[in-house]
């Protein structure tokens, strides 16, 4: 297809210059310590206990020179396996200023998943809480690598055996760390995606894909998420998953906002947060907002600080968001649509401008300046118009380098021409609105966390008794979605049970991945080429 012939939606706000040649932290730091480097930057939400900006970029330093001193160099990658905290910045910050790449990670993830990662970013170091620390020594017998001789770790609490403390690094002398010259297109962030088919893979994010995705939502003069240094933005989902990591805390450095750090969810402590810190900016994802809509704690505090709610990693329902609506009159409510690949905002709410526009419910915002999208045809491949649904696809300098090691898989994501391919199915309304309606790729999302259905099939098919499976979403009203399987016993498989297979899988993987339910079949059904023809199960759940 000729580029004449190609429909592509831009943002209705203009393109702007990006400062994308310079590192993350350089650009993050920028304004803040210049123009209010003692306002707050980190609150920790458990403690109250707030760096400043000067403060964190300071200690992001002194973690730069302690890292070197372990012997990170420029390109290295580190494992974070924390829940969220300040060090999770610290330490994100301190490998960006010596050129070294962060991969992070989940740490409720079972051993074999944390060192799937571990091994395949080729990580030197793990940062992480003494509590997850059992989980990194000497595991099955020999397989993995040992701590200690192999990797070093670092806890940000009392360190157990062979385990360093984080003063190590933080007590580091700030000024004393290699010069490196880093260049837009290095890696800083690495983490993991499966993408639109098969098992995670890692996601490089160089420093010029970063700063151009923030850029496009807080820059500007009239910025498509318009945040200040006034804000108090609450930072309650995982910062090892992108959307916290760029939208929440990536986009107030950049603005001087505050980042008011909760290390999990629970309800009564975030609206206690709320109302004590009079925050003003929430990142939410469904489920959260079914909890702020429905739970009746919500009445009992005062959420009237709160003026812009964004919901993203997932699709939210317009009745769930008329019914936030109710609780947060005063709030202007939208969505943003991100992939990890996709660097990782696609489309973000232009009612969050400086100067708004008016936006429909249900609506996943309008693609980001500096970027184009088109949608196309998933058969035909041709560029479709306005109001016509197909694969979504994006442009611009945002999007990842590439899957790491992997050029098969990046060839398949990102074609010749630049266009990085979704897999989700939307279309573009008049008023150049993004609406998803479906998804042609295979994963499944719970609570808006990725569930890889290839990785839970590998699982079941090294079951003994297991011939062949398939593993689907099914639509759940909490989750969004939840993994379900269909198996096909083998000859010698007579005896497995529903519970025996959702066992074995639960042993294997993080709770999200737990399959909620199994149908025993015959037979999967594939095409003549072998691949799962996951629509005709995803139609027969729904007829069950
Ligand atoms: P990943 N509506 C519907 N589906 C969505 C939405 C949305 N608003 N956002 C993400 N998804 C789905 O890599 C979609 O299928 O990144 C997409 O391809 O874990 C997939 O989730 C990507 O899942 C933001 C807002 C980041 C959102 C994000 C998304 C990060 C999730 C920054 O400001």
């Amino acid at each position: 297809q000729q580029d004449d012939a190609i429909h592509v939606f831009k943002s209705k706000l203009p393109d702007i210059p990006i400062s994308n040649h310079v590192p993350l932290h350089t650009y993050c730091f920028e304004r803040s310590l210049v123009e209010f480097p003692d306002r707050p930057c980190l609150i920790v939400g458990s403690t109250g206990k707030t760096y400043t900006f000067a403060e964190t970029h300071l200690i992001s330093s002194k973690i730069a020179a302690g890292l070197s001193t372990l012997g990170i160099k420029k390109g290295d990658v580190i494992m974070i396996l924390l829940q969220n905290c300040a060090e999770f910045v610290f330490a994100f910050m301190g490998a960006s200023i010596i050129g070294a790449v962060s991969t992070t990670a989940n740490p409720f993830y079972t051993v074999p998943e944390i060192f799937k990662q571990f091994n395949a970013s080729k990580s030197k170091l793990i940062i992480t809480q003494s509590q997850y620390v059992d989980k990194l020594r000497e595991p099955g017998g020999g397989q993995y690598p040992k701590l200690g001789q192999d990797f070093k770790v670092i806890t940000i609490d009392d360190p157990p055996e062979n385990c360093l403390d984080f003063s190590v690094i933080s007590d580091a002398n700030e000024n004393e760390f290699p010069e490196v010259v880093i260049d837009a297109e290095d890696p800083v962030a690495l983490p993991f995606s499966s993408g639109t088919t098969g098992l995670p893979k890692g996601v490089v994010l160089t420093h010029k894909s970063l700063i151009t995705s923030v850029a496009q939502q807080v820059d500007g003069d009239n910025p498509n998420l318009y945040l200040t240094e006034e804000d108090v933005v609450p930072c309650v989902l995982p910062m090892f998953h992108i959307f916290s990591l760029n939208s929440v805390l990536l986009n107030s450095l950049r603005v001087g906002a505050a980042v008011l750090i909760m290390h999990k969810f629970e309800i009564g402590a975030l609206l206690e947060l709320i109302q004590r810190h009079r925050v003003s900016v929430a990142a939410v994802v469904p489920p959260l907002v079914l909890a702020l809509a429905k739970n009746p704690m919500v009445d009992k505090f005062d959420l009237s600080s709160i003026r812009l709610v964004l919901s993203g990693a997932a699709p939210l329902g317009k009745e769930l968001e008329e019914a936030l609506r109710n609780r947060v009159p005063q709030a202007v409510l939208g969505q943003g649509y991100g992939m990890t690949e996709a660097g990782p905002v696609l489309s973000m709410c232009l009612g969050f401008a400086k100067q708004p526009f008016p936006t429909k419910s249900g609506s996943c915002g309008t693609v980001v300046r500096n970027a184009e999208l088109k949608v196309v045809d998933p058969e035909s491949g041709c560029s479709l118009g306005y109001n016509q649904p197909g694969e979504i696809c994006i442009r611009g300098s945002q999007i990842m380098k590439g899957y790491l090691n992997d050029a098969e898989a990046t060839a398949n994501t990102i074609d010749e021409d630049g266009w990085l391919h979704t897999g989700d199915i939307g279309y573009v309304d008049d008023d150049d609105e993004i609406f998803i309606v479906d998804r042609v790729k295979e994963i499944i999302k719970f609570k808006g966390f990725q569930v890889p259905p290839a990785e839970l099939e590998a699982l079941l098919v090294g079951h003994p008794s297991i011939a062949d499976a398939a593993v689907v979403p099914q639509n759940d009203e909490v989750a969004g979605e939840v993994p379900v399987a269909f198996v096909v016993r083998s000859t010698n498989g007579v005896e497995l049970t529903e519970e025996a297979v959702k066992e074995f899988i639960s042993k294997q993987v993080v709770f999200y991945k737990r399959l909620h339910k199994v149908y025993f079949v015959h037979a999967v059904p594939k095409s003549p080429s072998g691949k799962i023809l996951r629509k005709d199960l995803r139609a027969k759940l729904a007829t069950a």
